[in-house]
């Protein structure tokens, strides 16, 4: 089964509409993961994205690490303390538009005079979100094709938010190569993630069964899309959140990979009652953790980057909703 290449060229377009939505739709079915080509996000803009991040990233890590992240995801991760040993950094720029600006204080100065052109960059992603929203409406044949993209407005919460990640090339191996990873197998928890790579090595569980990695294609001017957790478990599975990694084998230690997810969520508000078209619905994982209908998408997110990230996203909500399983949950 090839890895899904889709052009999408014309997707705002009604006569081209139906047929990008099935193409696309399919993929998501079988593979959760597509790269699309012909998308409207201008190459300049991802290349200059690209390039703040390769100059920040390249700042000491004593002028990094004092902006951690925060509950707002704003903020920095180091290597190795991303999921306690991943050897890769990232910078997160979580929220609603003009957050950035309200949470100066969480962001390394190096971003306080670029947040305007991160907020427009974030911008375009979103949009092109809604677009792949509406395909999955139209494809599943819902009676309103809005019905997932209005339920991701903008400015509804901190779960849209760009990650722009450096696994970087090292010199000596280290230590973690042997027992870690460059990225941890994970599924990702929104909705959409749209991934800009500037070199492969990113690794998909196939959809032909069994533990068959293949490394997602790097093409120029292309993007790598996926589902995350909550929009399969809210379409009843029909779409699938899928498995990705990137190993020391695919990456090796002195080899740099850069690359930029943008994750687009479902407003924190929105409860996820799965779609379940005359069937059942088997117990739902995400990372672990088990998730049960009536979930909000806030409580997804919370719940997940609390996996991850520990102390900053704990709110006493939280607790008595999800029962006991959150507090006893294992590093992803
Ligand atoms: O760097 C990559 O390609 C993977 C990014 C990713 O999976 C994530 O940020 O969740």
């Amino acid at each position: 089964m090839a890895f899904p290449i889709i052009d999408i060229s014309g997707i705002d377009r009604p006569e081209c509409q139906h047929r990008i939505a099935q193409e696309v739709t399919e993929a998501c079915k079988q593979w959760g993961f597509l790269l699309i080509k012909g998308h409207p996000i201008p190459p300049r803009d991802i290349e200059e994205m690209f390039s703040l991040g390769k100059e920040f990233f390249s700042l000491p890590d004593d002028q990094k690490d004092p902006y951690p992240i925060t509950s707002k995801s704003i903020g920095y991760v180091g290597s190795f303390k991303d999921r306690g040993k991943d050897d890769k950094m990232s910078m997160w720029f979580g929220g609603v538009p003009g957050a950035l600006d309200e949470n100066k204080a969480a962001l390394h100065p190096f971003w306080h005079t670029r947040t305007e052109k991160v907020e427009a960059f974030k911008h375009k992603c979103h949009q092109l979100v809604i677009q792949l929203l509406e395909c999955f409406a139209i494809a599943m044949g819902l009676s309103d094709r809005h019905y997932f993209a209005a339920a991701h407005q903008e400015d509804a919460g901190n779960g849209n938010s760009l990650r722009m990640l450096m696994y970087p090339a090292r010199t000596e191996k280290p230590p973690a190569a042997e027992v870690g990873t460059r990225m941890a197998t994970h599924t990702d928890s929104g909705s959409v993630t749209l991934l800009f790579q500037q070199a492969a090595g990113l690794e998909v569980l196939s959809p032909g069964g069994g533990e068959e990695w293949v490394k997602a294609p790097c093409i120029k001017d292309c993007i790598l899309v996926n589902l995350g957790d909550a929009l399969s478990f809210w379409s009843g599975t029909q779409l699938k959140a899928t498995l990705h990694r990137v190993t020391f084998d695919g990456l090796p230690y002195d080899q740099e990979r850069q690359s930029m997810a943008y994750f687009g969520a479902a407003n924190p508000d929105t409860v996820l009652q799965p779609i379940l078209p005359g069937r059942t619905m088997a117990k739902y994982y995400s990372n672990g953790l088990e998730l049960e209908p009536g979930i909000t998408v806030g409580e997804l997110n919370r719940m997940i980057m609390r996996n991850i990230y520990g102390a900053a996203f704990q709110t006493p909500k939280d607790v008595p909703h999800l029962g006991a399983t959150t507090t006893v949950l294992a590093p992803v």
